[in-house]
C-alpha cells in the first residue's frame, strides 16, 4: 500500500529529478528505481510496481496530471453519452507501454528476490475521477450520474472494464506475479449500488483475466470490508481488508475460501515503536494461527510518516508472525 512515496526521502529527490509525477511514473528506468527503493530499505516480502490508478483514464484521453499538495486532476472530465463515446481504447503495449516497460525492467532488476505485484483501480473508482475531474471531491456529480442516468454509468463502467482486462492481461504477460485491484471508493456507495455499481464489473475482470493459475489477484474495497463474502466470490484469492473491520470475524464468514490481506491503521505508524509492535500483534492476532494471512496496511502511508517508524512496523510483523505460521 503505497510502499514509495512522500514519506521516503529518496523518493522525494527523484520525483523532483524527474520533474513531474507523470514523467515520473512515464520513464521506465525512474518508476524502476522508486518501486525499488523501499526494498532498499525495509526486509519486505514484496514489491508493488510505481505507477498510478489514473494512468488508465489518462490514456483513454482524458489528461492528467499530479499538481503537488493538491493530488491528481484531469483536463477534461465525463458527463454524458458524446464524452463516453470519445473515451479511447488504449493498447496497453501502446499508449501504457511504459508500464510494461517498467515492470519488465523492474523484474530484471528484482531477479526473483520478492515477488512483483502489478495492480489497477476498479472501474466504478476510476469512474469516480473521470466524472468528478478531481480528487477530494464529496462525489455529488458521479452520484448524480448514478441515481440520475445510471444508464450512461453502466455504459461508463463498461468500458472501463474492457480497459482494466486488457490492461492487467498485459502486466501478467509483462511479467506481474501477483495482481491487485483497488476499489478505493467502493466503501461511499449505498449496499444495493455496491453490488450494482462497483462488484458486478470487479466480477467481469476477475473472469477475464489470463492467468493460468498462476497470477493470484487481490480485490480491496475500502470501507467495504461487510461485502466481504461477496467480494470473496467473485474468484479472486485474496480480499484486502482496512481496518474497520476484525480479521478474525472476517476469516469465519469467508470459511477459508480465500486469503486475506490487511489491516493495519496506517494512522499507527505515527506513534511511538512500542505502540506500533503492540498494534501489529493485535493485527496478527486478530487473524490467529494459520496460513491466508497477508499483513498489510489498511491503506497508503502518508507523507509525514518517520520511515524509521515503517522499519518498527516490519520488523515487528516478522519476528511476530512466525509463530503463528509455523
Ligand atoms: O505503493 C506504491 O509505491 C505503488 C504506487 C501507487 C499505487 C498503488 C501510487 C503512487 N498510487 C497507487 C494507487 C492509487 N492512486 C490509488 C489506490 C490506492 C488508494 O486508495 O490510495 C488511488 C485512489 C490513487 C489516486 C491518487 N494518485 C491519489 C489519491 C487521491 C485521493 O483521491 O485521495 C494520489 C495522492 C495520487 C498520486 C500518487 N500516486 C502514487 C503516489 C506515491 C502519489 C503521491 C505522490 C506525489 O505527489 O508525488
Amino acid at each position: 500500500m503505497r510502499q514509495a512515496g512522500r514519506y521516503l526521502p529518496e523518493y522525494r529527490a527523484t520525483r523532483q529529478r524527474a520533474g513531474s509525477f507523470m514523467t515520473l511514473c512515464q520513464t521506465p528506468e525512474l518508476a524502476c528505481e522508486v518501486t525499488l527503493q523501499p526494498l532498499a530499505r525495509f526486509p519486505l516480502d514484496a514489491a508493488i510496481i510505481f505507477s498510478d490508478i489514473l494512468t488508465v483514464p489518462d490514456a483513454m484521453g482524458l489528461g492528467l496530471s499530479v499538481v503537488e499538495g493538491q493530488g491528481p486532476q484531469f483536463a477534461r472530465t465525463v458527463r454524458s453519452h458524446a464524452d463516453v463515446d470519445g473515451l479511447k481504447e488504449p493498447d496497453p503495449e501502446i499508449e501504457l507501454r511504459y508500464v510494461m516497460d517498467a515492470i519488465r525492467l523492474t523484474r530484471r532488476e528484482l531477479a526473483g528476490r520478492v515477488p512483483l505485484i502489478g495492480f489497477a483501480g476498479s472501474p466504478w473508482t476510476l469512474a469516480t475521477y473521470m466524472v468528478e475531474g478531481r480528487s477530494g471531491s464529496d462525489f455529488g456529480a458521479i452520484k448524480g450520474m448514478l441515481y440520475g442516468a445510471p444508464d450512461l454509468l453502466h455504459r461508463l463502467l463498461e468500458r472501463l472494464a474492457t480497459a482494466v482486462t486488457r490492461y492487467l492481461n498485459a502486466q501478467i504477460a509483462a511479467g506481474a506475479e501477483v495482481l491487485m485491484l483497488f476499489d478505493s471508493w467502493g466503501g461511499v456507495l449505498a449496499d444495493r449500488a455496491y453490488t450494482e455499481f462497483s462488484l458486478r464489473y470487479l466480477a467481469r475482470i476477475v473472469a477475464g483475466l489470463d492467468r493460468r493459475g498462476a497470477v493470484p489477484v487481490i480485490v480491496f474495497s475500502k470501507g467495504a470490508g461487510h461485502r466481504a463474502v461477496d467480494v470473496a466470490a467473485i474468484g479472486c484469492e485474496c480480499v484486502g481488508l482496512d481496518w474497520t473491520v476484525d480479521l478474525g470475524e472476517a476469516r469465519r464468514k469467508t470459511e477459508g475460501r480465500v486469503a486475506l490481506q490487511g489491516n493495519l491503521d496506517p494512522a499507527v505508524l505515527a506513534a511511538p515503536p512500542a505502540v506500533i509492535r503492540a498494534e501489529a500483534a493485535a493485527v496478527l492476532e486478530s487473524y490467529g494461527k494459520g496460513p491466508g494471512h497477508v499483513f498489510n496496511l489498511g491503506h497508503g502511508i502518508t507523507p509525514e510518516i518517520d520511515p524509521e517508524h515503517v522499519a518498527v512496523l516490519v520488523d515487528a510483523v516478522h519476528g511476530q508472525s512466525r509463530a503463528l505460521h509455523r
